[in-house]
């Protein structure tokens, strides 16, 4: 009788990985309210109803349609009272009390400042919000703050990092990755991954796996990037971590583990010259001296070694909920562990080697989700 393509709710599995969530997503107007209750309860370190609320907000995010009325949450998982009472507001007064209340509270706004920062978590946030500071400009006024060198950066450059990079900047940064790791490494295999990878158009940093195909390894290679780097005078900031990655080691069974691999966190100085509207000056010469012409961009580089590289590959590109589900179904309906190296089998207690990220799906039983499927 009905035109509509048929849904079925109870069809919607609980788990991200068994359903595909694009960028076009029909409840925004729902998914931004959980959204704002679960960051509200990171702060608190609150991680059960803070899950509660981002696994509602994946699970919108797939419908084909906007909800609206009750009826269309009907049988879909994920949905608890809280996530059902904050639906049925909106439904019918167009917004959410209880997300309006988080938006006005004054822990919740403190923190988002703070936490906007670079280098800056819930723990240093909740430190300097009991030490009674309130906005980022009470914090930059402390003189006696021992801020790290990520964090001193990250105010440096606060106004050029919160400022979302775009696409057209990534794949700009992405030349000058591929360029410099090329010179050391002329067969690497650079990926952009991240939310770029999944099709979105901007992205709080850009994100980039490295890996060379064959046997020769080296442990030196970002180092080498770096140092070039710092040479041509592009290197903000950088925090090279070592690799911890032991071969053979059981996946970790951590749902939100940082993984082992030799990762760089840089902050680099994209030239971008600027369209100035400011006409000419007196002597007819544009007056250049204030003008900025680079913008501070945050990037995530991971070396991994071939083997792990299809792991690597899907874990990094996310989304963050996306993974989390994907381990969640392994270890929950496959009796499997499963993170960004490597996939163990409990049951006949080997590791299920992938080349790409389809045989990973296909090992864990699971329809392939294509990269831009995967923003739940
Ligand atoms: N990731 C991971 N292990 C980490 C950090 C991140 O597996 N220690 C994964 C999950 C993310 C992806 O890598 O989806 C990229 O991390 P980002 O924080 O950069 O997230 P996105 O790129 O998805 O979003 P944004 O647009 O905010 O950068
Ligand atoms: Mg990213």
């Amino acid at each position: 009788e009905s035109e509509v393509p048929s849904f079925t709710a109870s069809k919607v599995s609980q788990y991200s990985c068994q359903r595909k969530t694009t960028l076009n997503n029909f409840n925004k107007k729902f998914t931004d309210a959980f959204e704002i209750m679960a960051e509200n309860y990171e702060f608190k370190e609150n991680e059960m109803f803070c899950l509660e609320f981002l696994r509602a907000a994946s699970v919108l995010k797939c419908l084909p349609f906007p909800v609206v009325r009750m009826k269309d949450i009907q049988g879909l998982p994920c949905m608890g009272d809280q996530v059902r009472d904050i639906v049925e507001e909106i439904i019918e007064e167009g917004e959410s009390s209880r997300a309006k209340d988080v938006l006005n509270d004054e822990r919740y706004k403190s923190f988002k400042q703070f936490t906007s920062v670079f280098g800056v978590g819930v723990k240093t946030s909740e430190k300097w919000y009991r030490m009674g500071l309130r906005t980022l400009e009470e914090v930059k006024a402390e003189k006696t703050l021992k801020l790290s060198k990520m964090q001193r950066v990250g105010l440096l450059y606060y106004e050029d990092l919160v400022s979302c990079v775009s696409k057209a900047e990534a794949d700009a940064v992405g030349l000058i990755v591929k360029n410099t790791v090329r010179t050391f490494l002329p067969d690497a295999l650079i990926t952009l991954t991240g939310g770029f990878r999944r099709g979105k158009k901007i992205g709080h940093d850009i994100d980039f796996l490295i890996t060379n195909p064959g046997p020769r390894e080296d442990d030196d290679l970002l180092h080498k990037v770096v140092d070039l780097w710092k040479k041509q005078g592009l290197l903000l900031y950088c925090d090279i971590i070592e690799s911890t990655f032991v071969k053979d080691q059981l996946p970790s069974r951590k749902v939100d583990a940082m993984d082992n691999f030799q990762k760089c966190f840089a902050i680099l100085k994209l030239y971008q010259p600027r369209v100035d509207n400011r006409s000419y000056n007196a002597s007819k010469e544009f007056d250049m001296a204030e003008v900025k012409d680079w913008k501070a961009i945050r990037v995530d580089l991971v070396i991994c070694p071939f083997e792990q590289y299809a792991y690597a590959l899907l874990g990094w590109t996310g989304s963050r909920q996306f993974g989390r589900d994907l381990r969640r179904f392994a270890n929950h309906e496959k009796k499997m562990i499963l993170d960004n190296h490597a996939l163990y089998d409990k049951r006949k207690r080997i590791f299920l080697k992938a080349g790409s990220e389809e045989e990973i799906f296909a090992h864990l039983g699971l329809d392939y989700v294509e990269p831009w499927e995967r923003n739940a």
